[in-house]
Order: structure tokens, then C-alpha cells, then sequence
């Protein structure tokens, strides 16, 4: 067997005609190293890299997955275009894109270019050029409707270190800490983790390693979840009571002076008004509003600050929740008034070799506002970080006059099963005059699509871990190049825009200056242009794969001593919000919901076998299950007469989902667990046993919504249930 980087190992093949390469997976974020064999140059078989110096061999069942998904006989290998009759037809990706400019010239001339918006999900995330160019493309025309999953995911972490103050050298690392306070994530089935360390690695491996140097782990979680099974202490809330759960630790830390007082002399600049906004949430309340006992509170409080590193942190579950902005700020305060910031000297984890360097001072830069995007026409929200936000979209797309959305490309996404409130999303993509798709298999939205364009995958593209570069528990650099042919007449997502570009006159503007547009440059010299400027050069970074760099660790220097900005931890506009929370008493009067009709809450959950709403049409992740288990505590089957495997109908205020019950004591009382993304574009879950149902659709997207950032409640979903059939009637 021949062992080469690249798509030129053909001369040393061996003699079973198989040549082995090395690349990463990018199926998920987590950019395991793996060795590929091509044999007739399609992949067939994947192994994890144990010589790697960070996964040490780490792969998991998706990524494995691979060679199936790049070879399925349903796998798109041209571009399909809707007849009038609402079948699809094949075409050329030279005519499709044709077709597309023509009308996208068509839509710009008569409505203006914000009637343009495109819309990169998880599929395109992990492509490194994807999101970078559909945001040069809507500069190219000045377009601000760019759109992104992001908006649906998380966007509390882009916005709310603003309402705090952004401490230049970031908040402390995994790999030296001593206590981790995890708020609603999974990473042993997420690879996902909001410090580094817990992804980008053997998380397994990773956490053992870390309890064994005496890491203290409190996860607040209303699973018992792999995670959480690991725990010192788990606290397992009522969903959506986290806002309440971290007043409530927070006003233990300050009452008992556990904070790091030094440091908030320095440079917190209204600590007091903090104590004050959290002193209503007396132990009493906390503990039986979010039915904890109040001395697991107590001990997760003292737990978190007796340490002298490590960090709070958020994943999607109280991301999802009612308040999310809040529950992120009060993790960010925590950290903050317990002074687990990187100080002078400390070296940063990861590299941050993939983006122009910043400095790394010991100091704050101060509070500011948050969204300054441009504006939405929904709900006086404006967009973050250059992006308009995703719960809006459906609306922008529905709501008629001027700057309404009639053309959306969808690269690498699923809005119709992972968008909140599906009819309302279902509505959009009819009523839309342009829909393209960019994906692989006929999603549930391609259904919808006047266009579907067949992307090339993973190892079809070079790429670098950017995701990761920031996560990484070592200063780690990797790269990849194509490692196989293209399967078919499939275009890379930033071909997709750069055609588009060209035929519309419209430039491709990256960090590194203009697209040359009279012949397409190759995914590398798009690398280059996209990531110019990068800390580590990308010659450098191509001929460092797989590798540490514990010599270019980026170290904290002193603070300017110019330096007169402090964090607020308790800017007005939080205080207000925290005692609407108290006031509101429970987490579905956010909503606007009466507690006593929907008495259950419906929480996400990741699942390991599929990434959202893809994996299960491949046959060994397909047999671990065909629909997303409506998962429930035995007790509340028992009380509500219900049996493994009954058909339940899931009530929300919004709408309803069906769903088959599973027993799991993991999760709490009163609660419903479920992955969402699942389903198809009916709106009825007829096939839910094959294909499960999308809890988006009990989803509003003006409940509950966070006035900054727009984010709707998509987890903690105040909800009822009623049995429709049992197993075995
Ligand atoms: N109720 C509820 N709603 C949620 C969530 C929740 O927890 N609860 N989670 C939210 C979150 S965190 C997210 S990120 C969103 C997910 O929202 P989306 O990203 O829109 O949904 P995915 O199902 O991940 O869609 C990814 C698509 O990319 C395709 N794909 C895979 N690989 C490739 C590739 O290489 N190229 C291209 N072009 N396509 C590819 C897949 O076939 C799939 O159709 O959903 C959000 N919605
Ligand atoms: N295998 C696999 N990996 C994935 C994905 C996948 O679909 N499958 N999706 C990817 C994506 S798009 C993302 S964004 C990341 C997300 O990564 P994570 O945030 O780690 O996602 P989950 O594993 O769903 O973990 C969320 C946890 O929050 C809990 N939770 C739900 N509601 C609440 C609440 O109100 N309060 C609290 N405290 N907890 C709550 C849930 O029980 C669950 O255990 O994972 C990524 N990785
Ligand atoms: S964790 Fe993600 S990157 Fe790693 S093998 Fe699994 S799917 Fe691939
Ligand atoms: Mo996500």
C-alpha cells in the first residue's frame, strides 16, 4: 500500500490496486484525521490516524460512513432543474448556473439586490471555502442577505461577550483547567463543546485524562447524558430554568465572597449591581422553581470557585431555551467575577493559525452594542457579524413590500426540516420565485427547488480544519488536498458562486483582494485569497499536516497601560431581564404560555449516528434507527399509561409532532427528549416510523424570541401530550 497526502499516489499504487491517503473527515466540524483507501479510485475504506498527536486514531461511526456517502446510488452526480410538472430533469452545471444568473438578473433588476439571499447550513459549514464566498458573493452585488445557520444555533456566544466586555486574551483553556461547569452540551456525542478539548480529540480519552489530573466536571443538563454520567455533580433543571439556576450560583459565589476579589477590583466595574440583580434568587427559590436540591446547589457553586482555573460554559441547550442571551451572559459574569480569564504570560491552547493574528493582551475592551447588522424587517432585529438572522428569513421571504426576499440559494442546509415553525418555512420555500439547492440528495427542501445543484464532497475538495482552528486543545495545524476525482459534474459551493458572479458582471471579493474571474482558480489559490493574512502562512500550514507547533502557541502579553475599560457584568438592560425572569416564575410564560396546559418541556438532543437531518439514508446509521424517539422518564409513562414504542402526539402552542415513545430514566421527569431535524416536507408525519417527525415545527418565531439576536425557543418547548395509538392494540 502507497501512502501519499494527495491525489498523486497513483505511482506507488500496490499491487491490489488499493493506494491509501491521508485527509480529514468532514462530515462533522471535528476534523478527525483519517487514512483513506481508493481503490479505482473510489474511496473504500476509512481508518482513524492513531500516529496523530491529538486524535491519536479517534474517528466515530458518521465518519466512517464516508465512502458509502461518496459513492450512494442516490448520491446527485449532475444538477437536476423542475419541470413544470414537479418533476426533475438532469442538466449541465454550465446550463443550471446559465439558467440561475438568468433569473437571478431578472429578480435584481426588478426588486433590487436584497431580494437575493442565500443561506449556508451544516453541510456547507464544513467546507472551508462555502461560507466565505457566499458572503463575497452578496458583497459582490451588496446584498446584506446573508444568511446562516449560526443565526439557529448559538448566537448568544456572538453577542452577548459585547453586553460584558471582551477580555483580549479570552477566557481560560481546557487543557490546565481544574473545574469545567458545562450548561447544556454533550460532547461525547456532539463533539461539540464550548472550550476546547472535548472536540477535535478522543473526547473519552480526553475527559479520563483530565478527571485523573483532578478535573472537577458539574454539568447542568436535564439528561443524564453520557456527559453527565462523568460529573462530580450534575444538576438536572427544569428545562429552560437556567437563567434562574445561574442567578442562583451566582448569588452563592458573591454571598459567600468566593469571587476572586483582586481581580474585580481591577476590572469589573459594578460587581455591586450584580449582587443586586441576583439577590432575589434566594436558595429557596432557585431550588424549587427549578426543582434542584438547594445543597447540590450550594456544592456546585463552591465547587466552581474553590478551583483555580476553568471555566462556565453554554452549548445548545440553553441556547435554544427562553433567555438565552441572559443564561450566556451569566456564565460569561461568572467567569468573569471568579477571574478565569488568561492572564500575562499564560499560553493560549489553540493555535488561531487560520486568521490574521490579533493581539492577546490582558485587558478589556469595553462593552458595546451588540447587533449592528443590517436591519431586519421583522421584529426591529438587526443582523450579527455581518449576517441577517435565519429566524427571520421565512418571513422576509413571505412578508411583501419593499426589500422582500424572492430568490434563496440554500448551500449545504435543510431549512424545511431544521428551520423554526416548518409550515411557516413550507410556505416560504413555495412562495419563493428562485429556490436553489445545493446538496448532495433530495433533501426534504430540495423537494421544493427549481434547482438542485449536485456539490462535490469531502474528499473531492482541499480544505483546512477551520472550525477547529480555535478549538484545538494544541496548537495544531492541518491541511488537505482532493484525495479522489470528482464522481460527476458537480461543482465545489464557492464554484457555485463564483459562476453565478461571473455571468451576473458581479465581483468575488475575499480578504486577499478580488476573484480572478476570467478562469477559475483552483480550490487552493480560493484557500489562499479566503484565509490571506493568516497568522500562519498557508504554504506553511500545507506543509504542516497533522502537526503541533508548541513553539508558536500564542502567549498573553501585559496589558497597555493606557488601559481604563472594565467589564459591566450587570448592564441595565440584563438586570431588567433578570427580573422579568423572576417575575415571569416559570420558563413558558416567556412564551406567553400557561404552564398548567403544557405541562412537559421539549428538550434537543444530539444523536451520534446522525449529523441534523442527514446520516440515516446511509445503511449502517440507518440501522441504528429510522425516526427520532420521542424519549421519556418510565414514572411519567407509567402515570400516563403509556408503552415503549406507542404513537404519541406532541402538542406545543404552535402545532404538533408525532413521535414513539421510548423508555429512558436518563431524562428527567417531565420532559421530552428529542433530535430534531428529523421528518420530511409533510406536515403530517404519516411516515414517522420511517422517517420521524421535525421538532421545528412546534417552534413560533415571534414567542419568546431574544431581542437581541432573534434567537426563538427551539429546545425547552412547553408542550402536552396525547396518545394517538398504542404498540401492540
Ligand atoms: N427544534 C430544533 N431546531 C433546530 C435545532 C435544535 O436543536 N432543535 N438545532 C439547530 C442547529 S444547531 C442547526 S446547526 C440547524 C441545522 O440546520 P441545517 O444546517 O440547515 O440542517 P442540516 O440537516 O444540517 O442540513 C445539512 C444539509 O447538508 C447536506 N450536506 C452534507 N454534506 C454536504 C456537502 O458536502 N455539501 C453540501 N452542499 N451539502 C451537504 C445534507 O445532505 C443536509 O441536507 O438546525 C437548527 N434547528
Ligand atoms: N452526532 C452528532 N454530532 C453533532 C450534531 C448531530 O446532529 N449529531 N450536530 C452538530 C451541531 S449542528 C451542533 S450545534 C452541535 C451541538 O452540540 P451540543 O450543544 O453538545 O448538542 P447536544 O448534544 O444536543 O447537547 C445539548 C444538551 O442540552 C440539553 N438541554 C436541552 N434543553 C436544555 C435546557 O433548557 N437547559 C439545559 N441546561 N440543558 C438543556 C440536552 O439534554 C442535551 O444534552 O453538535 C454538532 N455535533
Ligand atoms: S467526530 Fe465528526 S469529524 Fe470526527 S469522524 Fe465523526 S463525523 Fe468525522
Ligand atoms: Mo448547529
Amino acid at each position: 500500500m502507497s501512502l501519499d497526502n494527495s491525489l498523486n499516489a497513483t505511482d506507488d499504487l500496490s499491487t491490489d490496486g488499493i493506494s491509501t491517503h491521508l485527509t480529514f473527515c468532514r462530515f462533522c466540524h471535528a476534523s478527525c484525521p483519517i487514512e483513506v483507501d481508493l481503490q479505482g479510485g473510489q474511496a473504500v475504506a476509512i481508518r482513524g490516524v492513531p500516529e496523530d498527536p491529538i486524535f491519536a486514531g479517534y474517528t466515530c461511526i458518521k465518519g466512517r460512513q464516508i465512502p458509502e456517502q461518496m459513492t450512494h446510488p442516490q448520491r446527485l452526480l449532475k444538477s437536476l432543474r423542475r419541470r413544470p410538472d414537479g418533476t426533475f430533469e438532469e442538466l449541465s452545471s454550465s446550463e443550471a448556473m446559465d439558467e440561475i444568473a438568468t433569473q437571478l438578473r431578472r429578480i435584481i433588476d426588478t426588486y433590487g439586490p436584497r431580494a437575493v439571499a442565500s443561506y449556508t447550513g451544516t453541510g456547507g459549514y464544513q467546507n472551508s471555502l462555502a461560507v466565505p464566498a457566499a458572503r463575497a458573493f452578496h458583497q459582490g452585488f451588496d446584498s446584506p442577505s446573508f444568511y446562516t445557520s449560526v443565526t439557529i444555533d448559538q448566537p448568544a456566544k456572538s453577542t452577548a461577550p459585547f453586553r460584558v466586555g471582551i477580555w483580549e486574551a479570552g477566557y481560560q483553556d481546557f487543557s490546565n483547567a481544574d473545574v469545567l461547569l458545562a450548561i447544556g452540551y454533550n460532547p461525547m456525542v456532539s463533539s461539540f463543546s464550548p472550550v476546547g478539548g472535548l472536540q477535535g480529540t478522543n473526547p473519552y480519552v480526553v475527559l479520563r485524562e483530565a478527571k485523573n489530573r483532578g478535573m472537577k466536571l458539574i454539568v447542568i443538563d436535564p439528561r443524564r447524558t453520557e456527559f453527565a454520567t462523568q460529573a462530580d455533580i450534575h444538576l438536572a433543571p427544569k428545562p429552560g430554568e437556567d437563567p434562574t439556576l445561574m442567578a442562583g450560583i451566582l448569588k452563592v459565589v458573591i454571598d459567600e465572597g468566593l469571587f476572586d476579589h483582586e481581580f474585580c477590583d481591577l476590572w469589573v466595574s459594578d460587581l455591586a449591581q450584580l449582587a443586586d440583580a441576583v439577590s432575589t434568587f434566594t436558595l429557596d427559590y432557585v431550588s424549587t422553581r427549578c426543582d434542584v436540591p438547594a445543597d447540590d446547589i450550594v456544592a456546585a457553586a463552591r465547587m466552581f470557585a474553590a478551583a483555580q482555573r476553568g471555566t462556565s460554559g453554554t452549548g445548545t441547550g440553553p441556547s435554544m431555551a427562553p433567555h438565552s442571551s441572559l443564561t450566556e451572559h451569566l456564565s460569561i459574569a461568572l467567569n468573569t467575577i471568579c477571574g478565569r480569564v488568561n492572564r500575562e504570560g499564560d499560553s493560549l491552547e489553540s493555535g488561531y493559525f487560520l486568521y490574521p493574528e490579533t493581539p492577546r493582551r490582558a485587558q478589556v475592551h469595553a462593552a458595546r452594542t451588540p447587533a449592528t447588522g443590517a436591519p431586519s424587517r421583522m421584529r426591529n432585529l438587526r443582523g450579527i457579524r455581518g449576517e441577517m438572522l435565519t429566524t427571520t428569513l421565512a418571513e422576509e421571504i413571505l412578508t411583501p413590500g419593499d426589500g422582500q426576499v424572492r430568490a434563496l440559494i440554500v448551500s449545504g442546509g435543510n431549512p424545511v426540516v431544521a428551520w423554526p415553525d416548518q409550515e411557516l418555512t413550507v410556505a416560504a420555500m413555495k412562495d419563493l420565485e428562485l429556490l436553489v439547492v445545493v446538496d448532495h440528495r433530495m433533501s426534504a427542501t430540495a423537494e421544493f427547488a427549481d434547482y438542485v445543484i449536485a456539490p462535490t464532497l469531502s474528499l473531492e475538495r482541499a480544505d483546512i480544519p477551520h472550525l477547529m482552528d480555535r478549538w484545538f486543545r494544541a496548537p495544531y495545524t492541518n491541511y488537505t488536498d482532493a484525495i479522489t476525482e470528482r464522481a460527476g459534474d458537480v461543482l465545489n459551493e464557492w464554484e457555485i458562486f463564483w459562476e453565478l458572479s461571473k455571468r451576473l458582471g458581479y465581483p468575488l471579493p475575499f480578504p486577499g483582494g478580488d476573484t480572478p474571474m476570467d478562469e477559475r482558480p483552483s480550490d487552493d489559490e480560493m484557500i489562499d485569497l479566503a484565509y490571506a493574512g493568516s497568522r500562519m502562512p498557508m504554504d506553511e500550514v500545507r506543509a504542516n499536516r497533522r502537526v503541533v507547533h508548541p513553539d508558536k502557541a500564542m502567549i498573553v502579553s501585559a496589558a497597555d497601560p493606557t488601559c481604563t475599560a472594565k467589564f459591566t457584568v450587570a448592564p441595565d438592560d440584563i438586570v431588567a431581564e433578570l427580573g422579568e425572569v423572576h417575575r415571569e416564575g416559570d420558563s413558558a410564560v416567556a412564551l406567553g404560555v400557561d404552564p398548567s396546559l403544557y405541562p412537559f418541556r421539549l428538550v434537543s438532543r444530539r444523536l451520534k449516528h446522525v449529523l441534523n437531518s442527514y446520516g440515516s439514508s446511509l445503511s449502517i446509521l440507518g440501522a441504528k434507527g429510522t425516526s427520532n424517539s420521542a424519549y421519556m422518564n418510565p414514572q411519567d409513562m407509567l402515570d400516563l399509561e403509556l408503552m415503549e414504542g406507542d404513537l404519541i402526539e406532541i402538542f406545543s402552542p404552535r402545532a404538533s409532532v408525532h413521535g414513539l415513545v421510548e423508555a429512558a430514566p436518563d431524562v428527567r421527569r417531565g420532559v421530552i427528549s428529542m433530535a430534531h431535524s428529523w421528518g420530511g416536507s409533510s406536515l403530517t408525519d404519516e411516515k414517522v416510523r420511517d422517517i420521524g417527525s421535525p421538532t421545528s415545527r412546534l417552534v413560533s418565531v415571534d414567542k419568546g424570541y431574544d431581542h437581541i439576536n432573534g434567537m426563538v425557543v427551539q429546545s425547552a418547548i412547553p408542550v402536552r401530550i396525547a396518545l394517538v395509538e398504542h404498540i401492540n392494540h
